[in-house]
């Protein structure tokens, strides 16, 4: 086989990058791990930046995400004493979109298949060889057959786990990390939200965040042990928690019901430099993790998405490579600034193991300062509804 682009990975980064070096003209093939089933399966990202919608539009995937999305004007943040509402139109004249990555990547999908872009499923061993000179390939096992694809660029879209980032040398690399000695227990239930916005919640039980997907299927996390299982928390149990850590007022309109989905994700801040070695990009979760509570993973992804796609198209298209060998240091200005903020979020919100009387008191004050001083609040805004490309 032979193709312009081999993407490893089929999530949201890969299918993106795919969509977008197809409209181009360039040709790509997919290859992932898992069924199409599974990774559909995955309950993940919420809310999009408005940077991502337009590139969704941009991409041709845009039609069914105006139509059934929310756009969300502000949200809030909250502890014992108050509510914060954080005025992202108001502050900063943009929005966020409410918009699952469930949705997000289903879209995506459709769209490939009407590409007719060959989208590999249960493949195995990927390797990629030679990134470093000017005729890489890569070899997997798919189907049970030994399978070689030549190719001029490979984009690792495989995720924290995948093979991309461990093909360039330790001696290459440099990693930055924080695990955060918690995790969050997220549940699905088909039931109205609590409220019309986002409410991130801190208390001294730890953190919980109130989301949505649509008028009747709403999204809760709370914080728990990273020792701690899914399997350990009954629906009432999750509930009771859950109101222990809200507002008071929007306990009165919280709606409790089955949950259809309930798992834990940990949480870390990690991100690997360069992005790029040879002839290999790496995309998203390859290259970088936040923790949630900034709601940038997905988003993060995309500007990645937007300089790789520039770089691919001009180095394959016009044959000049410029953007090409700009793009891990332009993806990296924009990540680190990202990783700064959910750094700065979780921290603001979450309660940690062992800490001493004094970080309960800078978490108040930072609340505090949010709620009487509206530069502050718009610098939030800023972060959060997403900084410029
Ligand atoms: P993904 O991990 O989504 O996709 C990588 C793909 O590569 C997968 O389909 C995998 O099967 C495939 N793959 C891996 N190794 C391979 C190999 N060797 N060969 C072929 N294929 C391979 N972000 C938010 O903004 N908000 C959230 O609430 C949120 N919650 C999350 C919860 C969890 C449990 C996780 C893990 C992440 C969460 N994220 C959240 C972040 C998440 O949304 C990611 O940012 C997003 O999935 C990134 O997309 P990709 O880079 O495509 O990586
Ligand atoms: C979600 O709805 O899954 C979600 C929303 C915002 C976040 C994290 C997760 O910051």
């Amino acid at each position: 086989m032979k193709t312009d682009v081999v993407i490893i990975g089929g999530g949201p980064s890969g299918l993106l990058l795919s969509q977008l070096l197809n409209k181009a003209g360039v040709e790509t093939i997919i290859l992932e791990r898992s069924s199409r089933e599974h990774v559909l399966s995955r309950i993940r990202a919420g809310v999009l930046e408005w940077g991502t919608v337009d590139l969704l539009q941009e991409a041709g995937v845009d039609e069914r995400l105006r139509r059934e999305g929310i756009p969300h004007d502000g949200c809030y943040l909250a502890d014992e004493d108050q509510m914060i509402h954080i005025d992202f139109h108001g502050l900063t004249n943009k929005r966020s979109m409410v918009y699952g990555q469930t949705e997000v990547t289903k879209d995506l999908y459709a769209a490939q298949d009407r590409q007719g872009t060959p989208i590999l499923h249960g493949v195995e061993d990927v390797v990629i060889n030679d990134p470093k000179s000017d005729a890489p390939y890569v070899t997997c096992i798919l189907d049970g057959t030994p399978t070689r694809i030549d190719c001029r660029y490979v984009a690792g879209c495989d995720g924290f786990h995948g093979v991309s980032r461990k093909t360039i040398p330790e001696t290459v690399r440099e990693e930055f990390e924080r695990v955060y000695p918690f995790g969050w227990l997220g549940i699905l239930s088909e039931t109205p939200p609590a409220n019309d916005e986002l409410i991130y919640c801190h208390s001294d039980r730890g953190f919980a965040l109130c989301s949505m997907r649509n008028e009747n299927l709403s999204r809760y996390y709370i914080q728990v042990p990273l020792t701690d299982k899914p399997e350990n928390w009954s629906d009432d149990e999750f509930w009771a928690e859950l109101k222990r850590r809200m507002p008071a007022q929007s306990v009165e309109t919280l709606v409790t019901g089955p949950s259809i989905e309930k798992s834990i994700a940990p949480l870390r801040s990690f991100v690997t430099e360069p992005m790029s070695w040879g002839r290999l990009f790496l995309v998203g979760d390859a290259a970088h993790i936040v923790p949630p509570t900034g709601a940038k993973g997905l988003n993060l992804a995309a500007s990645d998405v937007f300089y790789l796609k520039e770089g691919l198209i001009d180095a394959i298209v016009n044959g000049d490579s410029t953007k090409l060998d700009a793009y891990s240091d332009r993806a990296l200005a924009r990540i680190w600034k990202a990783m700064r903020f959910s750094w700065e979020m979780t921290t603001m919100l979450h309660q940690f193991d062992g800490e001493d009387s004094f970080a309960p008191q800078m978490r108040k004050a930072t609340l505090d300062h949010l709620a009487r001083s509206e530069s502050a609040r718009r610098d939030l805004a800023e972060n959060y509804i997403g900084l410029p490309y």
